[in-house]
Protein backbone atom coordinates (compact mmCIF):
# COMPACT_ATOMS: atom_id res chain seq x y z
CA UNK A 1 0.00 0.00 0.00
CA UNK A 2 2.56 2.15 -0.27
CA UNK A 3 3.94 4.88 -3.12
CA UNK A 4 2.09 6.86 -5.61
CA UNK A 5 -1.36 6.83 -5.81
CA UNK A 6 -3.22 9.00 -8.48
CA UNK A 7 -6.48 10.64 -6.97
CA UNK A 8 -8.00 9.07 -9.96
CA UNK A 9 -9.83 12.28 -12.54
CA UNK A 10 -13.36 10.68 -13.98
CA UNK A 11 -14.71 11.88 -17.16
CA UNK A 12 -17.97 13.33 -17.87
CA UNK A 13 -19.93 14.66 -20.66
CA UNK A 14 -21.91 18.11 -20.82
CA UNK A 15 -25.06 16.22 -19.09
CA UNK A 16 -22.47 14.71 -16.11
CA UNK A 17 -23.06 11.82 -17.57
CA UNK A 18 -19.96 9.12 -17.19
CA UNK A 19 -17.78 8.64 -20.20
CA UNK A 20 -17.42 4.75 -19.62
CA UNK A 21 -14.80 3.84 -21.93
CA UNK A 22 -13.21 7.16 -21.27
CA UNK A 23 -12.72 6.19 -17.50
CA UNK A 24 -11.14 2.68 -18.54
CA UNK A 25 -8.94 4.88 -20.77
CA UNK A 26 -7.57 6.67 -17.39
CA UNK A 27 -7.13 3.78 -15.27
CA UNK A 28 -4.85 2.19 -17.82
CA UNK A 29 -2.89 5.26 -18.87
CA UNK A 30 -2.44 6.50 -14.94
CA UNK A 31 -1.00 2.35 -14.58
CA UNK A 32 1.09 1.75 -18.40
CA UNK A 33 2.29 5.71 -18.55
CA UNK A 34 2.15 7.25 -15.08
CA UNK A 35 3.43 4.12 -13.37
CA UNK A 36 1.81 5.22 -10.52
CA UNK A 37 1.77 1.98 -7.69
CA UNK A 38 -2.12 2.38 -7.07
CA UNK A 39 -5.35 4.94 -7.25
CA UNK A 40 -7.41 6.31 -4.98
CA UNK A 41 -11.11 6.54 -6.58
CA UNK A 42 -13.95 8.89 -6.31
CA UNK A 43 -11.93 11.37 -4.18
CA UNK A 44 -12.04 14.86 -4.45
CA UNK A 45 -10.43 14.96 -7.86
CA UNK A 46 -12.82 12.34 -8.79
CA UNK A 47 -15.70 14.73 -8.55
CA UNK A 48 -17.53 12.33 -6.00
CA UNK A 49 -19.31 14.72 -4.08
CA UNK A 50 -20.95 16.00 -6.80
CA UNK A 51 -22.24 12.55 -8.06
CA UNK A 52 -25.09 10.14 -7.32
CA UNK A 53 -25.03 6.68 -5.59
CA UNK A 54 -25.37 4.96 -8.85
CA UNK A 55 -22.81 6.60 -10.44
CA UNK A 56 -19.99 6.33 -7.69
CA UNK A 57 -20.58 2.32 -7.35
CA UNK A 58 -20.42 2.52 -11.39
CA UNK A 59 -16.91 3.84 -10.76
CA UNK A 60 -15.67 1.74 -8.56
CA UNK A 61 -17.04 -1.14 -10.70
CA UNK A 62 -15.32 0.32 -13.97
CA UNK A 63 -12.19 1.13 -12.09
CA UNK A 64 -11.48 -2.25 -10.48
CA UNK A 65 -12.44 -4.25 -13.58
CA UNK A 66 -10.05 -2.33 -15.63
CA UNK A 67 -7.31 -2.11 -13.19
CA UNK A 68 -7.86 -6.26 -13.16
CA UNK A 69 -5.48 -6.26 -10.18
CA UNK A 70 -2.86 -4.82 -11.51
CA UNK A 71 -2.50 -1.76 -9.27
CA UNK A 72 -3.52 -1.22 -5.15
CA UNK A 73 -6.84 0.50 -5.01
CA UNK A 74 -8.27 2.60 -2.94
CA UNK A 75 -11.90 3.48 -2.30
CA UNK A 76 -13.30 7.19 -1.09
CA UNK A 77 -16.74 6.53 0.48
CA UNK A 78 -16.85 8.95 2.48
CA UNK A 79 -20.36 10.99 2.73
CA UNK A 80 -22.87 13.42 5.13
CA UNK A 81 -25.14 10.41 4.25
CA UNK A 82 -23.60 7.52 6.56
CA UNK A 83 -26.37 5.21 4.79
CA UNK A 84 -24.42 5.69 1.56
CA UNK A 85 -20.92 5.99 3.16
CA UNK A 86 -21.74 1.98 4.87
CA UNK A 87 -23.33 0.93 1.03
CA UNK A 88 -20.46 2.50 -0.79
CA UNK A 89 -17.91 0.63 2.02
CA UNK A 90 -19.67 -2.76 1.45
CA UNK A 91 -19.58 -2.20 -2.27
CA UNK A 92 -16.14 -1.68 -2.68
CA UNK A 93 -15.34 -4.17 -0.26
CA UNK A 94 -16.99 -7.27 -2.18
CA UNK A 95 -15.40 -5.62 -5.82
CA UNK A 96 -11.95 -6.63 -3.67
CA UNK A 97 -11.14 -2.77 -3.19
CA UNK A 98 -7.42 -2.85 -0.61
CA UNK A 99 -8.64 -0.31 1.65
CA UNK A 100 -11.63 2.42 2.62
CA UNK A 101 -10.97 5.95 2.85
CA UNK A 102 -13.68 8.40 3.68
CA UNK A 103 -13.28 12.38 4.35
CA UNK A 104 -13.90 13.52 7.80
CA UNK A 105 -17.72 14.41 7.47
CA UNK A 106 -18.40 18.11 6.83
CA UNK A 107 -20.74 20.46 5.85
CA UNK A 108 -22.32 20.88 9.85
CA UNK A 109 -20.42 21.20 12.58
CA UNK A 110 -20.11 17.36 13.31
CA UNK A 111 -18.49 17.01 17.06
CA UNK A 112 -15.54 14.46 17.37
CA UNK A 113 -17.35 11.79 19.19
CA UNK A 114 -20.00 12.19 16.10
CA UNK A 115 -16.91 11.72 13.51
CA UNK A 116 -15.29 9.19 15.51
CA UNK A 117 -18.31 6.87 15.34
CA UNK A 118 -19.12 7.64 11.96
CA UNK A 119 -15.76 5.97 11.02
CA UNK A 120 -16.32 2.95 13.60
CA UNK A 121 -19.62 2.32 11.64
CA UNK A 122 -18.22 2.24 8.06
CA UNK A 123 -15.53 -0.16 9.71
CA UNK A 124 -17.98 -2.23 11.68
CA UNK A 125 -20.54 -2.35 8.78
CA UNK A 126 -17.75 -3.44 6.10
CA UNK A 127 -14.94 -4.79 7.85
CA UNK A 128 -12.55 -3.65 5.48
CA UNK A 129 -9.46 -1.01 6.42
CA UNK A 130 -9.98 2.57 6.84
CA UNK A 131 -7.68 5.50 5.74
CA UNK A 132 -9.14 8.76 7.16
CA UNK A 133 -9.05 11.38 4.82
CA UNK A 134 -8.26 14.56 6.49
CA UNK A 135 -8.32 17.89 4.20
CA UNK A 136 -9.17 20.72 6.40
CA UNK A 137 -8.75 23.17 3.61
CA UNK A 138 -11.99 22.04 2.34
CA UNK A 139 -14.05 20.43 5.11
CA UNK A 140 -12.92 22.95 7.84
CA UNK A 141 -12.38 19.68 9.72
CA UNK A 142 -8.74 19.95 11.87
CA UNK A 143 -7.72 17.06 13.59
CA UNK A 144 -5.41 17.40 16.64
CA UNK A 145 -2.50 14.88 17.66
CA UNK A 146 -5.08 13.55 20.21
CA UNK A 147 -7.63 13.08 18.25
CA UNK A 148 -5.54 11.08 15.79
CA UNK A 149 -4.66 9.15 19.08
CA UNK A 150 -8.09 8.16 19.62
CA UNK A 151 -8.53 7.34 15.79
CA UNK A 152 -5.78 5.31 15.32
CA UNK A 153 -6.57 3.13 18.65
CA UNK A 154 -8.84 1.27 15.99
CA UNK A 155 -6.43 -1.14 14.69
CA UNK A 156 -8.49 -1.11 11.41
CA UNK A 157 -7.68 2.41 10.95
CA UNK A 158 -4.48 1.86 8.81
CA UNK A 159 -3.44 5.20 8.42
CA UNK A 160 -4.32 8.47 6.78
CA UNK A 161 -4.27 10.89 3.45
CA UNK A 162 -3.33 14.03 4.89
CA UNK A 163 -3.76 16.95 2.56
CA UNK A 164 -2.69 19.80 5.25
CA UNK A 165 0.30 21.92 5.46
CA UNK A 166 1.44 21.56 9.15
CA UNK A 167 4.29 19.95 9.19
CA UNK A 168 4.73 19.67 12.39
CA UNK A 169 1.74 17.92 13.44
CA UNK A 170 3.03 15.89 10.31
CA UNK A 171 6.12 14.56 12.52
CA UNK A 172 4.87 14.01 15.25
CA UNK A 173 2.15 11.44 13.80
CA UNK A 174 5.41 10.02 11.88
CA UNK A 175 7.02 9.50 14.81
CA UNK A 176 4.19 8.15 17.14
CA UNK A 177 2.80 5.99 14.04
CA UNK A 178 5.61 4.89 12.25
CA UNK A 179 3.41 1.46 11.34
CA UNK A 180 0.52 3.66 10.44
CA UNK A 181 0.28 4.41 6.41
CA UNK A 182 0.65 8.38 5.81
CA UNK A 183 -0.08 9.53 2.35
CA UNK A 184 0.77 13.29 1.54
CA UNK A 185 -1.94 15.06 -0.36
CA UNK A 186 -0.71 18.31 -1.35
CA UNK A 187 1.30 17.43 -4.59
CA UNK A 188 3.11 20.99 -4.64
CA UNK A 189 4.82 19.75 -1.34
CA UNK A 190 5.69 16.21 -2.40
CA UNK A 191 9.23 16.81 -1.14
CA UNK A 192 8.08 18.00 2.49
CA UNK A 193 6.06 15.37 2.82
CA UNK A 194 8.77 12.67 1.49
CA UNK A 195 11.45 14.27 3.61
CA UNK A 196 9.04 13.50 6.61
CA UNK A 197 8.87 10.25 6.07
CA UNK A 198 5.70 9.78 4.68
CA UNK A 199 4.84 6.34 2.90
CA UNK A 200 3.35 7.76 -0.08
CA UNK A 201 1.21 10.33 -1.72
CA UNK A 202 -1.82 10.49 -3.26
CA UNK A 203 -2.54 13.78 -5.97
CA UNK A 204 -4.17 14.61 -8.78
CA UNK A 205 -1.49 15.97 -11.08
CA UNK A 206 -0.23 12.08 -10.89
CA UNK A 207 -2.33 11.91 -13.62
CA UNK A 208 -0.73 13.73 -15.81
CA UNK A 209 2.61 14.01 -14.14
CA UNK A 210 2.96 10.67 -12.47
CA UNK A 211 6.74 10.52 -13.99
CA UNK A 212 8.03 13.58 -12.49
CA UNK A 213 6.66 12.95 -9.01
CA UNK A 214 8.34 9.13 -9.16
CA UNK A 215 11.58 11.26 -9.60
CA UNK A 216 11.46 13.58 -6.75
CA UNK A 217 9.65 10.63 -4.60
CA UNK A 218 12.97 8.28 -5.48
CA UNK A 219 15.06 10.87 -5.28
CA UNK A 220 14.06 11.74 -1.65
CA UNK A 221 14.41 7.86 -0.86
CA UNK A 222 18.10 8.18 -2.11
CA UNK A 223 18.67 11.67 0.32
CA UNK A 224 19.31 13.31 -3.39
CA UNK A 225 17.43 16.61 -1.90
CA UNK A 226 18.83 19.38 -3.88
CA UNK A 227 18.17 16.86 -6.77
CA UNK A 228 14.51 16.18 -5.79
CA UNK A 229 13.89 19.97 -5.33
CA UNK A 230 14.88 20.56 -8.73
CA UNK A 231 11.95 18.37 -9.88
CA UNK A 232 9.84 19.84 -7.52
CA UNK A 233 10.70 23.30 -8.90
CA UNK A 234 9.71 22.66 -12.31
CA UNK A 235 6.48 20.14 -10.84
CA UNK A 236 5.36 23.66 -9.45
CA UNK A 237 5.91 25.58 -12.56
CA UNK A 238 3.61 23.29 -14.08
CA UNK A 239 1.23 23.04 -11.18
CA UNK A 240 0.93 26.80 -10.65
CA UNK A 241 0.03 27.60 -13.73
CA UNK A 242 -2.43 24.48 -13.73
CA UNK A 243 -4.34 26.18 -11.15
CA UNK A 244 -4.42 29.49 -13.16
CA UNK A 245 -6.06 27.78 -15.64
CA UNK A 246 -8.71 25.68 -13.35
CA UNK A 247 -7.85 22.85 -11.91
CA UNK A 248 -9.27 19.62 -12.52
CA UNK A 249 -10.57 21.27 -16.13
CA UNK A 250 -6.95 21.70 -16.89
CA UNK A 251 -6.05 18.28 -15.96
CA UNK A 252 -8.78 16.97 -18.29
CA UNK A 253 -7.74 19.15 -21.28
CA UNK A 254 -4.30 17.94 -21.00
CA UNK A 255 -5.50 14.10 -21.30
CA UNK A 256 -7.98 15.17 -24.23
CA UNK A 257 -4.99 16.95 -25.46
CA UNK A 258 -2.81 13.53 -25.22
CA UNK A 259 -5.99 11.69 -26.95
CA UNK A 260 -7.86 10.18 -24.03
CA UNK A 261 -11.62 10.71 -23.99
CA UNK A 262 -11.57 12.92 -20.44
CA UNK A 263 -13.86 14.69 -20.78
CA UNK A 264 -15.20 17.64 -19.21
CA UNK A 265 -15.98 18.26 -15.12
CA UNK A 266 -19.41 17.88 -13.92
CA UNK A 267 -21.49 21.06 -13.03
CA UNK A 268 -21.97 23.01 -11.18
CA UNK A 269 -17.61 23.53 -12.45
CA UNK A 270 -17.76 25.32 -15.13
CA UNK A 271 -16.16 23.30 -18.20
CA UNK A 272 -13.17 25.22 -19.53
CA UNK A 273 -13.41 27.96 -21.77
CA UNK A 274 -12.17 27.56 -25.22
CA UNK A 275 -9.94 30.42 -25.42
CA UNK A 276 -7.93 28.45 -22.46
CA UNK A 277 -7.26 25.29 -24.77
CA UNK A 278 -4.16 26.62 -26.78
CA UNK A 279 -2.51 26.82 -22.83
CA UNK A 280 -3.13 23.77 -22.33
CA UNK A 281 -1.91 22.53 -25.86
CA UNK A 282 1.39 24.89 -24.84
CA UNK A 283 1.30 23.13 -20.98
CA UNK A 284 1.71 19.75 -22.59
CA UNK A 285 4.68 20.90 -25.19
CA UNK A 286 6.43 23.12 -22.36
CA UNK A 287 6.86 20.47 -20.01
CA UNK A 288 6.71 17.42 -22.19
CA UNK A 289 3.64 15.65 -20.31
C1 LIG B 1 -8.52 13.51 -3.95
O1 LIG B 1 -9.19 13.25 -2.95
O2 LIG B 1 -8.96 13.35 -5.07
C2 LIG B 1 -7.12 14.03 -3.86
O3 LIG B 1 -6.30 13.08 -3.31
C3 LIG B 1 -6.99 15.28 -3.17
C4 LIG B 1 -5.58 15.80 -3.36
O4 LIG B 1 -5.06 16.11 -2.10
C5 LIG B 1 -5.63 16.98 -4.26
N1 LIG B 1 -6.44 18.01 -3.63
C6 LIG B 1 -7.48 18.53 -4.25
O5 LIG B 1 -7.73 18.33 -5.43
C7 LIG B 1 -8.35 19.41 -3.46
C8 LIG B 1 -4.25 17.47 -4.64
O6 LIG B 1 -3.67 16.49 -5.44
C9 LIG B 1 -4.30 18.81 -5.39
O7 LIG B 1 -5.19 18.71 -6.48
C10 LIG B 1 -2.93 19.22 -5.91
O8 LIG B 1 -2.01 19.23 -4.86
C11 LIG B 1 -2.99 20.60 -6.58
O9 LIG B 1 -3.26 21.60 -5.62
Amino acid sequence: MKGLFSALLVPFNENGELIEQGLREIVRQNIEVQKVDGLYVNGSSGENFMLSTEQKKQIFRIVSEENNGAVKLIAQVGSVNLNEAVELGQYATELGYDSLSAVTPFYYKFTFEEIKSYYETIIEATGNNMIIYAIPFLTGVSMSMAQFDELFQNEKVIGVKYTDGNFYLLERLRKRYPDKLIYSGFDEMLIYGAISGVDGAIGSTYNINGQRARQIWDLCQEGKITEAYEVQHVTNDLIEKVLDLGLYQTLKEVLNVKGYQAGTVKKPMASMDESKKAAVAQLVKDFNL
